[in-house]
């Protein structure tokens, strides 16, 4: 495959940004100390470069395949553009939880973010059975800001369909609705699981009320474009400083490039998703308490989100029509989408191409039955998030599955 622009690489990274005068008030490059390599996700480069004054820069730049497999898996580098516009128009709506975007270049797809080097990856930090307490909320608060601020709840109808316009992702949306709806039911060939959990896989692909709630999501997930979400918000999206064990300092939701106009409960039900591998994860380890605390956030998570969207809802663009009673419908059924989006996300995790270490870094005998409790707790969600009447029903749902005895 021929690529027409040139990488990064710690060779040519001082000359670029010398070449970049908005990165001259973050970044010293002619005095550069360190340059490393930190990209652990699935598809991108990133360099943290230190300058000899300890002042910092992240650089980014989308790779016109994805990283996890190679160049036999071509995917558009135009993705950077998504992710510059959406951390851009996100932070705009809350500064304090959105990294600051510090330049945007569209001929190398590269973006140079606000060094974070002092936060650290929150998935990472949970892994490590580390608590950072009120993130959850944050997150609730910020998804809810982002539910308003950018639909027609919070904005002007014509600007509404011009961002809509703008923001289209198909690529990255095709990602989506493969990895995460399709292939837990249909197998293309990126399926892996432990021998131990083949079964469980089979299972679950054979499961048709699995397969209906997968097609019910996909659909919701194609066709409501309600507001410009994050399009990816795991705990590998969102960084947290602080002491363990203490409120979070600071919280920041980095990597929207799988952002588009979509369904407000896609991002919860990731987040709800991602609290359940940390929980499933606490459970294996014989951490029980942190089991339960982990599954707690959901419902943290979910309160922040609910207060904050009401609040808003008092100031909204059209309060004739949109009043109390009408939020509190959208209240509701945001709530059971969000219950439909994580078992997909929990499902696709556990048996699709793209894992969570949360799972994958424990030793294969205690991985195999967490990845049965999460897989079971994903199609118990599927069976029943159009009855679900309240939060407390999803602890309920999926801590009989994860929590153990
Ligand atoms: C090919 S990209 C695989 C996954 O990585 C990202 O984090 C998204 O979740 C995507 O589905
Ligand atoms: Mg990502």
């Amino acid at each position: 495959m021929s690529h027409e622009y040139t990488f990064l690489d710690a060779d040519n990274i001082a000359e670029y940004l010398r070449s970049r005068a908005e990165t001259h008030d973050h970044i010293n490059a002619d005095r550069i100390a360190s340059i490393r390599e930190i990209g652990d996700g699935n598809l991108n480069l990133v360099f943290h470069i230190l300058d000899e004054d300890d002042r910092g820069i992240i650089l980014k730049q989308a790779l016109p395949y994805v990283r996890m497999t190679g160049d036999g898996w071509p995917m558009t580098p135009e993705r950077a553009a998504r992710e510059a516009d959406s951390l851009q128009t996100h932070h705009a709506l809350t500064p304090e939880l959105v990294v600051d975007v510090i330049l945007y270049d569209p001929e190398r797809y590269i973006l140079a973010l606000e060094d974070l080097s002092d936060h650290a990856v929150w998935r990472d930090a949970l892994n490590r059975s580390e608590r950072h307490e009120d993130v959850a909320r944050r997150l609730g608060e910020y998804v809810a800001a982002l539910a308003v601020g950018t639909s027609i709840l919070g904005q002007d109808r014509q600007l509404v369909a011009q961002r809509i316009a703008e923001t289209q992702n198909p690529e990255l949306c095709t990602i989506t609705e493969d990895l995460v709806f399709t292939e837990p039911v249909f197998d293309t060939g990126r399926n892996e699981v432990l021998p131990e959990n083949a079964a469980d896989a089979a299972e679950l692909a054979a499961d048709p009320t699995f397969a209906a709630a997968m097609a019910e999501a996909k659909w919701r997930f194609m066709t409501q474009a309600e507001a410009l979400i994050h399009g990816d918000l795991h705990t590998g999206s969102v960084m947290v400083r602080g002491a363990e064990g203490a409120v979070a300092d600071s919280v920041k939701v980095f990597d929207s490039e799988f952002a588009f106009y979509g369904p407000i409960a896609f991002d919860l039900g990731a987040l709800f998703a991602n609290y359940s591998f940390a929980a499933a994860r606490a459970t294996a380890l014989g951490e029980h308490e942190r089991a339960a605390w982990a599954l707690s956030l959901v419902t943290e998570t979910w309160d922040a989100f609910e207060r904050e969207f009401l609040t808003r809802a008092d100031s909204w663009y059209e309060t004739q029509l949109f009043d109390m009673a009408f939020a509190q419908q959208r209240i509701e059924r945001i709530r059971r989408e969000a219950f439909l989006f994580a078992a997909a996300k929990m499902a696709r995790r556990i048996v699709g191409a793209a894992k969570v270490r949360d799972i994958e870094s424990l030793d294969p005998e205690l991985r195999a039955p967490a990845a049965r409790s999460v897989l079971a707790a994903a199609r118990a969600l599927a069976a029943s998030w159009d009855s679900a009447q309240n939060i407390a029903e999803f602890e309920r749902t999926v801590g009989a599955e994860l929590l153990g005895a």
